[in-house]
């Protein structure tokens, strides 16, 4: 009876995992809403307090690109506004925010829709970009590999200091998504991606950020996988 009971706990974990809708890619996920407000980007301000509670995706290696050296990224949201934070290598030569530097955003998580580079040489399908101080739709329908874009405004943003740069863009500006992902390119060469493994194609990492309300943890799942680690470690006992 027991034994049934795993197999099926398992089962079950393994639907749930499965019906995420996932691929290999997908390097992490996160969800960090905060108060309205409670981040503020103002040009020339070089207070980055209100960051400290916001966790950061897993850090780019300093040194493998440059001048343009990622190296952190943090994503939050409030009601209104999506913000995001770009740590750059501080030994490498700082740049203004510009057209070298790229987000690139699948709001639909949806390879098959928006940008993916020549060959489809990157992880995702993005639909919008945000470049420099400019947010742009895809413009090349069908022909993902076509670098084309539709200009739509501006972001606000402050890159001071340079390695250190803010954005903040209304929700709406990218169609109110409950989820994109996203993978950040900077066109100088020697040209930096992160994360590294956004250039693998279809099969290429990237980070997905949700604005989804919280759900409360799911708990039966969680007592159910719990109940699983405790008839294995019975097991062998
Ligand atoms: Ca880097
Ligand atoms: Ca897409
Ligand atoms: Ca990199």
């Amino acid at each position: 009876m027991k034994r049934q009971f795993y197999t099926t706990a398992l089962a079950f974990a393994i639907v749930v995992s499965l019906s995420s809708g996932l691929h290999a890619g997908l390097l992490e996920t996160q969800n960090n809403p905060v108060a309205n407000g409670a981040i503020t980007v103002v040009g020339g301000d070089n207070d980055r307090s209100d960051w400290i509670p916001v966790p950061s995706y897993q850090s780019d290696p300093a040194g493998d690109a440059g001048p343009i050296d990622f190296t952190g990224l943090q994503i939050a949201h409030d009601d209104t506004n999506i913000y995001f934070r770009i740590l750059l290598d501080t030994q490498a030569s700082p740049q203004f925010f510009g057209f070298q530097h790229n987000l690139y955003l699948d709001t639909d998580l949806d390879r098959s829709t928006g940008f993916f580079g020549g060959g489809g040489f990157l992880s995702t399908g993005s639909d919008y970009l945000i470049q420099g101080g400019s947010y742009f739709s895809f413009a090349g329908g069908a022909a993902q590999g076509a670098f084309s874009w539709n200009w739509l405004g501006g972001v606000v943003w402050d890159d001071f200091p340079t390695t250190d740069i803010e954005i903040k863009i209304p929700r709406a500006a990218l169609g109110n998504p409950d989820a994109f992902d996203i993978l950040l390119n900077a066109s100088a060469a020697p040209e930096d991606y992160y994360p590294n493994g956004a250039t693998g194609g279809a099969t290429g990492d990237y980070f997905r950020y949700s604005l989804a309300v919280i759900p409360e943890p799911s708990s039966a799942l969680l007592i159910l996988l719990g109940g699983c680690m405790m008839f294995g470690l019975r097991q062998r006992k």
